[in-house]
């Protein structure tokens, strides 16, 4: 059978099959092989009928679609990244960083801009205009939970994590998601046994939402690694980037002081966003540094 590892804890594992979670350990060839399982890994199991004090076995991890480390986590889909204009103020370069981490790690990255009752409608437009386009967007009051349905919509049916800085409204806004899965919850779909631990335990946890939807719940994701990115490779972790890359006059354009620059001329254009483009050139900055100290 097929299932995602949702919990572990000190070799044993919580297997969710899609419907409930079973607990068990990996078989002996995996720990021979120091084959390691992770937070978020799909694997395959078995039940287990002969031994009394686990349900399933772990037989073998399926090939990752990508891990990170801080915490180490397996298999996201969708990063939500979560930001407020107010309380705190956005500081756009940390989330197009991080926006920039997902892209690099493969995963695909949801705007949820918090606190949308602190600020008026133009400021939130403003905001929003910025990434529309780029990534979906989606406005959600962690206090009352309006917006939730329309984020759920993006992360239905795939593993999702709440990143951005913190105060924003990340732990709010999950409960919120968690609390409308609760029928899946009467169902069965999630077990009591995983949801006990969200506040027990500081290990990292996947919720399962129902329907193949899961929640990390990883408090760390403040910002995401781009150490070990060439400053030329950051052109590619901006969307809007890519179709322009290879219109600039030079193949290796890095989009600043060359003449006859894609990037620059939509810049100029208005339809590269300003914001946007003085965070892609911190990012080469920081390439730059990164490089030189390599
Ligand atoms: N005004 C307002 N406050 C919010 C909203 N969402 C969350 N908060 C408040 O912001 C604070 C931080 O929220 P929390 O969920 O702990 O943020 P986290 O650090 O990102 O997990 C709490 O006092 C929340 O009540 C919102 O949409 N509007
Ligand atoms: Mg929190
Ligand atoms: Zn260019």
């Amino acid at each position: 059978m097929i299932g995602r590892v949702v919990k572990g804890i000190g070799g044993f594992y919580f297997v969710h099959d899609g419907n409930e979670t079973v607990m068990g350990k990996a078989r002996g060839n995996l720990k021979r092989n120091k084959e390691l399982i992770y937070v978020g890994d799909i694997v395959d199991f078995e039940i287990d009928v002969n031994d009394s004090d686990n349900e399933c076995v772990i037989n073998s991890v399926v090939e990752r679609r990508n891990f990170l480390t801080r915490p180490p986590v397996s298999n996201l889909d969708i990063l939500v990244v979560v930001f407020s204009l107010k309380h705190p103020a956005v500081n756009y370069p940390v989330i197009d960083k991080l926006l920039a981490g997902a892209e690099k790690n493969n995963i695909r990255p949801v705007i949820c801009i918090s606190k949308p009752d602190l600020v008026s409608p133009e400021e939130l437009e403003r905001s929003m205009e910025i990434y529309r386009g780029i990534y979906p967007v989606v406005t959600v009051n962690g206090n009352t939970g309006d917006g939730t349905s329309e984020l759920f919509e993006l992360i239905k049916g795939k593993s999702a994590a709440l990143a951005g800085p913190s105060g924003v409204g990340k732990s709010s806004i999950t409960n919120h998601i968690l609390g409308d899965s609760v029928a899946a919850v009467a169902t069965g779909e999630i077990s009591g046994k995983t949801r006990r631990g969200r506040h027990t335990t500081r290990h990292v946890e996947v919720f399962p939402l129902g329907g193949m939807s899961y929640l990390y719940d990883t408090p760390g994701f403040t910002s995401l690694d781009l150490d070990e990115t060439e400053p030329v490779e950051i052109r590619e972790l901006l969307p809007e980037f890519r179709p322009l890359n290879h219109k600039c006059r030079y193949a290796d354009c890095m989009h600043i002081n060359e003449q006859e620059c894609a990037v620059k001329e939509e810049l100029a254009a208005g339809r590269i966003s300003k914001s946007r483009y003085e965070s892609y050139k911190m990012m080469t900055e920081e390439a730059r540094a990164w490089q030189k100290h390599k």
